[in-house]
């Protein structure tokens, strides 16, 4: 759903310009240096991108997920170190509260994310439980009016800059599935938290996830997302739900990206006396990519609009990850079959995408758990008759 069509067409321009101007001429130094230049965070945070997703009565913008869609669309035509800046905190780190959350935790947390003073992460991972999120150990105690929580949790994304961490954990230790689960607010400035050493990734470097070790953090009941106790993974996987349509989205703006670059060099790069677009196995590479692009594009909004209006979108968002994240895997392996040698060495950036990419058929469910997803979606809708 587009609210105001004027609104959003100015959103996207100045989306689009600022990644222009600003983040694709600093996409080397990101690399190179591991962090985003202080005065582009300044002005990610003025343009409002920490708070695209949150309500405006918290003073963010409240983009419904047709129109958040379309803000990745344009905001990830360059290096996905810059949307991870803002992801989790527009995504899964911030997405818990607004759901599931009391009005009072909205009012506590929400304002300060929506202008990027405080930056949200999302902590579910840990050691002995990824894909199987409902196996997680990390524990919390009931204290008097807190809970004690003890653990550790494995590649948070954002956890170096986080000021608060949406974090499960395991609060009725005789349940072993996901009943037992509760989601707390966690203030990253607890004692009894640290952090591990930043991990060394093959790619989106720019982009941190390190260890979160919990000993003996004091947390308050408070802080229960929704205040009930052992709801937290199903308050996890509805964040994941919006969180894999917004990933599909980035993948989108990414394989656009690659695209244009790929288009670019094959237009301009001669070989055998002519430009190498006119080979035809050339000219597959471009095609077979523009087409997985239209179809990823189009199924994004799909999933969006749908989600917009309503409806339980819990398979479509599996589709659209799965889909979107390999295509934009396959995009960028031609951008670099496209670029031959130019793709191989470091000077084009078409590695580091290539690198860069990987990520996306990993993190926030692997294409695997989507097409879990996807066949029990399928038979869950027979079963009811669907
Ligand atoms: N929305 C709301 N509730 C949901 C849900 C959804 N999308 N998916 C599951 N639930 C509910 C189920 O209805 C069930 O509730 P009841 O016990 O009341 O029936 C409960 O949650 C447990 O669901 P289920 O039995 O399907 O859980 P599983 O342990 O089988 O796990 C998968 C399901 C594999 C889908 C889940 O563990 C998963 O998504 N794993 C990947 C995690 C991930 O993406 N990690 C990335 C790290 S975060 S960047």
């Amino acid at each position: 759903m587009i609210r105001d069509p004027e609104v959003m067409s100015g959103l996207q321009d100045s989306v689009r310009r600022f990644v222009r101007e600003r983040l694709v001429p600093a996409e080397e130094t990101v690399a190179e240096t591991d962090a985003i230049p202080a005065d582009i965070v300044r002005d990610i945070k003025a343009l409002g991108l920490f708070g695209l997703t949150i309500p405006e009565a918290y003073g963010g913008l409240g983009l419904t997920m047709e129109e958040e869609s379309l803000a990745m669309f344009e905001l990830c035509q360059t290096s996905p170190a810059f949307r991870s800046l803002i992801g989790t905190t527009v995504g899964i780190g911030s997405q818990g509260i607004l759901m599931d959350g009391t009005p009072e935790q909205k009012d506590r947390w929400l304002p300060a994310l929506a202008r990027g003073e405080l930056i949200a992460s999302f902590a579910l991972t840990e050691p002995e439980s990824g894909s199987d999120a409902a196996s997680i150990r990390t524990r919390a105690r009931r204290d008097g009016e807190h809970y004690v929580i003890d653990g550790a949790k494995r590649f948070i994304t954002n956890a170096p800059e986080a000021g608060v961490f949406t974090l499960m954990a395991r609060t009725d230790p005789a349940s072993k599935g996901a009943g037992g689960i509760t989601a707390f607010i966690v203030d990253a400035k607890t004692p009894g938290i640290t952090l591990g050493r930043i991990d060394r990734k093959m790619g989106q470097r720019g982009a941190h996830t390190c260890d979160v070790l919990l000993d003996g953090v004091r947390v308050p009941a408070a802080n229960i997302i929704g205040g009930v106790e052992g709801r937290g993974f199903k308050t996890a996987m509805k964040v994941l739900d919006k969180g894999r349509i917004h990933i599909a989205a980035v993948c989108v703006g990414v394989a656009e990206r690659l695209l244009r670059d790929m288009l670019r060099y094959a237009m301009e790069r001669k070989q055998f006396g002519q430009p190498i677009c006119e080979f035809q196995l050339v000219q597959a590479m471009l095609a077979d990519s523009r087409t997985e692009l239209y179809a990823a594009r189009t199924m994004v909004l799909d999933a969006a609009r749908r989600r917009d209006a309503g409806e339980d979108v819990s398979t479509e968002a599996a589709c659209c990850k799965y889909y979107a994240s390999e295509m934009v895997g396959r995009v960028a392996d031609r951008a670099v079959q496209v670029h031959g040698g130019a793709g191989y060495v470091a000077d084009h950036g078409i590695e580091r995408f290539y690198r860069d990419v990987r990520l996306f058929r990993i993190y926030e469910g692997t294409s695997q758990i989507q097409q879990i997803v996807i066949a029990r979606g399928m038979v869950k809708a027979a079963q009811a008759g669907q």
